[in-house]
C-alpha cells in the first residue's frame, strides 16, 4: 500500500467526517431522500447559514466598522427603537434570499408587512419567517443577540397581500431554528426529525455539525425570568416566582436576549418565561418569529412551550405580529408553572361571587 492508501487513522477520520457533515448535507440525511422537498429544504437552510455568516461577519466587527452599532432614531411595527445592526440584519435575509428562488415571501418581526419577491413566487412556495436580530438592546455592549427562523409553505397567491395564509397555528411549520452571536456562532435547527446544533468554524467558513438529536433535560435548576416585572404580573406567576426563591436547587439566569436564554435551558434544563404583563397583557414575544419557532424546536427536544394555559404550537393568531405569553422549557419545568396558573383560575373559578345583599 503507497502512503496514500493508508487509511487514516480512526479519529483523524472521524473528524473528517464531522468536518464534512455541513448543514445542506444534514438536512438530505435526515430526511433520507433527495426529493424535490428535500433539495429545497437543504438550499434554505444553506441560506440561512449564509445569512447567520453574514451577520456573524458584522457582530464580530461591529465596534470597528463606522455606523455599524446604535439607534437609527426610528421605531418598527413593534414600536421598539430601531437598531442599525437590526436594519442590517434584516437587509440581509432579504438579499440572501432575493437570489434563492426558493422563497416567494419573508415575514420579518421588523416589518409591518411582508416582503413579496415576485420573481421566486411561482417557484418558491415558501416562506420565511425571521426575527433577525432578537436581543438587539445588547449589541451595544458586545453581549450575545440571536436570529430566529420560522419555514412555512406559501398556500395559495396571496394576491392581496395581507399574507393571511400566515395565520395558521405551529404545526404547520417546516423547519424552525435560531442562531446563536456568542463566543461561538451556533445554528440550531430542527425539520421535525429532532434538534441539531452546528458551529460556525471560521476557518472553513462552514457551520459543522457538533451536537446531534439534542435532548433537553426532564427538569434543570434554571428559572430565567425578568423580575423586575414582579410588580406587572398576575399573582399566579408572583406565586411561582416565591416558590423558587424559597426552594432549593433553582438558579436564576436572565441574558436579556431570548436566543441566549433558550439555548442554555437547551442544553442545561429549566424554564423560560415571559408572561403577559400590565403593560403588555398578550406578553411581549412576538408568536410568528420567535414563540412558536422557539415551541417547535424546544418541543422537538423533549420539551414543552405554553402560553400557560395553552400549547404555543397550537396557537392561532389573529394577526401577523401577534404576541403571545411564553413559558418554554423542560417539561417538568413548564409544568410547574402551568399548575400555579391552574390553580389560581381554579380558585378564582371557586370564589363565591358577591352579591350587593352579602
Ligand atoms: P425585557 C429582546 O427585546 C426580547 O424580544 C427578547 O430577546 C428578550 O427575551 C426580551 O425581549 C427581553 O425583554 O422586557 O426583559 O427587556
Amino acid at each position: 500500500m503507497t502512503e496514500v492508501d493508508q487509511p487514516l487513522a480512526l479519529d483523524h477520520q472521524h473528524a473528517l467526517d464531522r468536518d464534512c457533515t455541513t448543514l445542506s448535507r444534514h438536512v438530505l440525511q435526515q430526511l433520507q431522500s433527495f426529493s424535490a422537498e428535500a433539495q429545497d429544504l437543504s438550499a434554505l437552510m444553506n441560506r440561512i447559514a449564509l445569512a447567520a455568516k453574514l451577520i456573524a461577519r458584522r457582530l464580530t466587527r461591529a465596534g470597528l466598522v463606522e455606523d455599524a452599532l446604535g439607534f437609527t432614531g426610528r421605531t418598527n411595527v413593534q414600536g421598539e427603537s430601531v437598531k442599525k445592526m437590526d436594519v442590517y440584519a434584516n437587509q440581509v435575509f432579504i438579499s440572501v434570499f432575493e437570489q434563492s428562488g426558493l422563497v416567494c415571501r419573508l415575514a420579518s418581526e421588523e416589518m409591518e408587512q411582508p416582503y413579496y419577491i415576485p420573481e421566486n413566487c411561482p417557484i418558491g412556495r415558501y416562506t420565511l419567517l425571521y426575527d433577525p436580530i432578537d436581543g438587539s438592546s445588547n449589541v451595544d455592549i458586545n453581549l450575545n443577540v440571536g436570529s430566529i427562523f420560522s419555514i412555512r409553505r406559501q398556500e395559495g397567491n396571496d394576491l392581496d397581500g395581507t399574507a393571511q395564509d400566515l395565520l395558521q397555528n405551529g404545526h404547520q411549520q417546516l423547519a424552525a431554528g435560531y442562531v446563536l452571536y456568542g463566543p461561538s456562532t451556533m445554528l440550531v435547527y430542527s425539520i421535525g426529525r429532532g434538534v441539531h446544533a452546528f458551529t460556525l468554524d471560521p476557518s472553513l467558513g462552514e457551520f459543522i455539525l457538533s451536537s446531534e438529536n439534542i435532548r433537553i433535560p426532564e427538569h434543570g435548576p434554571v428559572y430565567s425570568v425578568n423580575e423586575g416585572n414582579f410588580w406587572q404580573w398576575e399573582e399566579s406567576i408572583r406565586d411561582y416566582t416565591r416558590y423558587v426563591h424559597r426552594h432549593e436547587g433553582y438558579t436564576a439566569r436572565y441574558s436579556g436576549a431570548l436566543v441566549g436564554d433558550i439555548h442554555r435551558i437547551l442544553f442545561q434544563g429549566g424554564v423560560f418565561l415571559y408572561p403577559g404583563t400590565i403593560k403588555k397583557p398578550e406578553g411581549k414575544l412576538r408568536l410568528l418569529y420567535e414563540s412558536a419557532p422557539l415551541a417547535f424546536l424546544i418541543e422537538q427536544a423533549g420539551g414543552s412551550a405554553s402560553t400557560g394555559t395553552q400549547k404555543i404550537l397550537d396557537v392561532i393568531p389573529e394577526k401577523l405580529h401577534a404576541r403571545t405569553p411564553l413559558i418554554i422549557g423542560s417539561p417538568e419545568d413548564v409544568a410547574l408553572v402551568e399548575s400555579f396558573i391552574q390553580e389560581h383560575n381554579r380558585e378564582q373559578r371557586d370564589r363565591p361571587i358577591l352579591t350587593s345583599k352579602d
